[in-house]
């Protein structure tokens, strides 16, 4: 496995700090780089675990890199609202509000998980946070969000169903069909592209056009769509409110394109510097945008002892989720007895 690039990956905030002697900082902002953090230390610490004991037999697919996205749409949606994903699940699952010992003893594929320790990383599931689930096939979760948007309408509730994928995931049918849909009806779902622009090893540049755009080519079919820069957290929660407004005005679909980067390699905890598909100096410089210190650095005028809290919470939330690997690692497998309970056909 390739080693960590320690001379790039660049901390949030300076390293030399005191513990916080002031208030925890509270307001809205606050709260997105809270939330980055945690988001930030939980898929860090996985990565390690999944290293370093081999226990976890799930494929993981981590959003390092990718946190503003999942945190700024969080922040937008309300109570009823419902979030799909695809594969990479575990940031907008927590985002949500999901639980986080449910999720980690999924990953751990204890009876004690979301989908009882059947699914793994790209099948959670919190329906009590208002995350309605996770698949792994590419495109099949758009289509469900544009199912549950449309029951939502056609039953005069105002609830709005979110859906996140990726780049990759537009180049499915599925994901035309759906868009031309939910237009077509004016169904309250937001799509939500997170344009990393790798599908796998596959650039972007060598899968669509050259000239033309995600965004656009979503225009033409006459969404309400917008092209943000997903490592910034203020401006992905400004865009969010204002596509859910307008589903939740009856207005009709709405898509952003979320242009952001992933760290790690596609699927597993790894480096992937050598791999040969995208360059270091590339990988560098969206390093160097990373999004929690990109939101620290705007907030901290304002924020007094800021930098301190955000080692504060580093330190907690490192904690808390080696409380709940501790706690999935004590529980129970699911009995093999019930191995195909809730299988499609089981029984029969
Ligand atoms: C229908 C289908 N085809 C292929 C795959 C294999 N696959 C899994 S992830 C992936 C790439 C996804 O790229 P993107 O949608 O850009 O999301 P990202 O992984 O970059 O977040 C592919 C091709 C799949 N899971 N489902």
């Amino acid at each position: 496995m390739t080693a960590a690039p320690a001379d790039t990956v660049p901390a949030p905030v300076p390293a030399d700090g005191a513990a916080p002697t002031g208030p925890e900082p509270a307001g809205p902002e606050a709260a997105l780089i809270r939330d980055m953090v945690r988001i930030r230390c939980v898929e860090e610490e996985l990565c390690d675990r999944y290293r370093d004991d081999q226990e976890m037999r799930t494929p993981t697919h981590f959003s390092i890199g990718q946190e503003a996205t999942a945190v700024g749409v969080a922040a937008a949606t309300g109570p009823d609202d419902l979030v799909y994903t695809g594969h990479r699940s575990h940031a907008p699952y927590l985002a949500m509000g999901g639980d986080l010992r449910a999720m980690v003893a999924e990953l751990y594929g204890r009876e004690s998980g979301c989908a009882r320790g059947r699914g793994g990383s790209i099948h959670l599931v919190d329906r009590s946070a208002g995350f309605a689930g996770s698949a792994a096939i590419l495109g099949e979760m758009i289509s469900v969000a544009v199912g549950a948007g449309w029951s939502a309408a056609l039953r005069g509730r105002p609830q709005v169903a979110l859906t996140f994928f990726g780049d990759g995931a537009t180049e499915e049918g599925v994901f035309h069909e759906a868009v031309n849909f939910a237009q077509v009806h004016r169904v309250p779902v937001v799509f939500l592209c997170e344009n990393n622009l790798y599908s796998i090893s596959s650039p972007l540049g060598q899968r669509q056009p050259a000239g033309s755009t995600i965004t656009d080519r979503v225009t033409a079919y006459g969404l309400w769509a917008r092209s943000v820069d997903g490592n910034d957290v203020y401006a992905v929660r400004a865009a969010a409110r204002a596509a859910v407004q307008r589903c939740r005005t009856g207005a009709g679909p709405a898509f952003l394109e979320l242009h952001t980067y992933r760290w790690r390699e596609h699927v597993g905890p790894g480096w992937d510097h050598d791999h040969g598909y995208r360059s270091r100096e590339e990988i560098d410089a969206w390093m160097a945008r990373c999004p929690i210190r990109r939101a620290v650095e705007v907030a901290r005028p304002t924020q007094p002892g800021l930098d301190d809290w955000v080692r504060e919470w580093e330190r907690r939330y490192r904690a808390e989720v080696r409380d709940a690997v501790r706690v999935a690692r004590a529980a129970a497998w699911p009995p093999v007895s019930t191995l195909v309970d809730g299988a499609y056909g089981a029984g029969r």
